[in-house]
């Protein structure tokens, strides 16, 4: 073995310690970001609600089948990974948000074997699997009900939420999904009310019983050992509740009792245990529907509390309606600078701990483009383009909802017969019973109602706009003749190629996702202007919300400015922007 001088090792020493020295912080800052890298931050997901999807059988309803023939167009999207909405039993009250069996799957989407090849053909593509897990409430035709409410002695009563009746009425509690908008529904065999903050069919799960806890773990690990990729946990924030009941809601929380209702004092220790008993012995990504303000949020997220991954909010989501009615869009439109100012403050809500999330539609929201963008045939394709640009250009892993790629838009229904939704019914029912202007809340429902999310993809120009051969569950949208897959494929300036550009920008320019987000021209009420800043990359996203030409202040030199993707034939890089123009520049 060679041997060392002391001088050469003492000279060694002093080398190795004064590099240490001037290693510089930003070198630190930089190993600390390599090492928070995941692919979950990275990724793009494509939700999908398999009723509207593809339906393979005719029957009308979308289903497992029908998504297995489109594996490869949701490959050619180049995103990363799928959310599919729930395909568990179900009867189908709150289109499947109301389950009956999570181990099984519902007859009207295929089979087990059905699933298991859908998840083989994603992962065959690279694509990760995201499922949705309903963990505040089953539906009542869920056999833990269908036992708990034929006697207080049954072992699963206490899976449930009860009051009693020999003790009065229950005390006051909102339902979203109830025609009254009450809370507590009577029965007679056990004589006790039990909780339900949606829908009757759809009792609480008694999250206080740990042997409900320990059953719900291990159906989440049955689907974990089948090799999904991850939860979308919905309404989770919602398991936890005040049991002292209180018939008056504390005084903070008057006014806003979805905050009440969804911090329960054990939220978070359930979510730990969760994590402890299932997600950290798997290699998942998770992110939970979370109510609140930034410190809630941030709680699930926080990686030294061994919860979640991310969360999503709805401050931005829910901007622009009128205050204390339900969905009606404000008529003067939205206030672009206030919803910058909402975008910026959640990026830096994350910066040191936790991760965000981006989205402008999902199965709960209207069609983006008609609600955040404009649908006349003048500026349908550009908006559409911009708000790709905008979901695809900030720093939080995003969820893209299906048929925003082809800028699909809000069907806009005239009479309640044509609504399924069952919010949107019971919504209607309270306005009536309270003598309200039905008319106007139809038109304002034309905006924001859900069922304008869920109409069947457009794929081509064949009867049912080839979502399938039967009457679809919801009409299809009468534009799917211009609208649709088929068109927009063959069209290098479609819609959907864009998406495809954007995509591929992201995952090419780490400077797209993990890049400083900071606001220019914040007060600037048509274009959202921001850059990215990572590695020395500085890139400027320039986004016109409106309809006319505009000018934008960033204070930039613009002159060098090379051109990463635009939305018109010819990009502006010179401060002014035309209706709904959108631009990436690198400086
Ligand atoms: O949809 C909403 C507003 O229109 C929300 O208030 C929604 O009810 C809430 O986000 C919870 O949503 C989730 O649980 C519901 C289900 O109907 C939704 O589809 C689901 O996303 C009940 O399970």
């Amino acid at each position: 073995m060679k041997k060392f001088s002391l001088s050469s090792i003492v000279f060694f020493l002093l080398l190795a310690l004064s590099s240490c020295k001037l290693m510089p912080r930003e070198k630190e800052e930089a190993k600390k970001d390599e090492a928070k890298k995941t692919w979950w931050k990275e990724a793009t997901v494509y939700q999908i609600y398999p009723r509207s999807f593809k339906d393979s059988d005719g029957d009308g309803v979308g289903d497992l089948k029908g998504i297995i023939s489109k594996l490869d167009y949701v490959k050619s999207l180049g995103i990363d990974a799928v959310w599919l909405n729930p395909v568990y039993a179900s009867p189908n009250k709150d289109n499947g948000y109301d389950i009956s069996d999570y181990e099984n799957i519902h007859p009207q989407f295929g089979n087990m074997a059905d699933f298991d090849t859908l998840l083989k053909g994603f992962h065959d593509r690279g694509i990760k699997v995201m499922m949705d897990m309903v963990l505040n409430h089953c539906s009542d035709e869920h056999k833990w009900f269908r036992e708990a409410k034929q006697s207080r002695n049954s072992p699963y009563y206490n899976y449930f939420h009860w009051w009693p009746a020999e003790k009065g009425e229950p005390p006051y509690r909102f339902s979203i999904f109830d025609e009254k908008g009450y809370g507590w529904e009577f029965n007679k065999a056990t004589n006790s009310y039990y909780l339900h903050y949606f829908g009757d069919f759809q009792p609480d799960l008694n999250w206080e019983n740990p042997q409900l806890r320990q059953d719900i773990y291990k159906m989440m690990r049955f689907w974990c050992d089948k090799g999904v990729d991850g939860f979308r946990m919905d309404a989770l924030a919602f398991i936890s509740k005040d049991t002292t009941w209180p018939a008056e809601l504390p005084a903070e929380y008057k006014g806003s009792w979805p905050m009440y209702y969804a911090s329960g004092p054990h939220l978070h220790e359930y979510i730990q245990e969760m994590n402890k008993e299932v997600l950290s012995r798997y290699n998942l990504a998770t992110v939970a529907e979370a109510f609140g303000d930034i410190p809630r949020v941030k709680k699930f997220v926080d990686e030294d509390r061994k919860e979640l991954n991310m969360a999503y909010h709805f401050e931005a989501i829910d901007f622009g309606y009128l205050p204390g009615e339900y969905k009606m869009q404000d008529p003067k439109g939205y206030d672009l600078a206030q919803w910058k100012q909402i975008f910026t403050k959640w990026d830096s809500a994350f910066l040191d701990k936790g991760w965000g999330t981006i989205y402008l539609a999902n199965h709960d929201q209207p069609r983006m483009l008609t609600r955040w963008g404009n649908d006349t045939p003048e500026f349908r394709d550009y908006s559409s383009k911009l708000l790709t640009t905008f979901i695809l250009g900030m720093r939080a892993t995003a969820f893209y909802y299906f048929g925003d790629e082809i800028g699909m838009n809000n069907i806009k229904f005239d009479r309640v017969e044509q609504y399924n939704d069952v919010e949107l019914l019971t919504n209607y029912e309270q306005v009536k019973a309270r003598g309200g202007d039905l008319k106007r809340f139809l038109e304002g429902m034309k905006i924001s109602s859900r069922d304008n999310g869920r109409t069947p993809m457009q794929w081509d120009t064949t009867v049912n706009a080839g979502f399938g051969a039967g009457k679809p569950w919801l009409p299809v949208n009468g534009n799917y003749t211009t609208v649709n897959v088929a068109a927009q494929d063959k069209d290098p300036n479609s819609v959907l190629n864009y998406f495809r550009a954007m995509q591929k920008l992201r995952k090419e320019n780490e400077v797209l996702i993990y890049g400083k987000v900071t606001l220019l021209d914040k007060d600037n009420p048509a274009v959202f202007a921001y850059t990215r800043e990572w590695k020395g990359k500085k890139w400027l996203v320039l986004l016109n919300f409106k309809d006319k030409v505009t000018t934008v202040k960033t204070g930039l030199d613009l002159s060098k400015a090379s051109v990463k993707i635009h939305n018109y034939p010819t990009a502006s890089v010179d401060g002014t922007l035309k209706p709904y123009e959108a631009v990436i520049v690198e400086l």
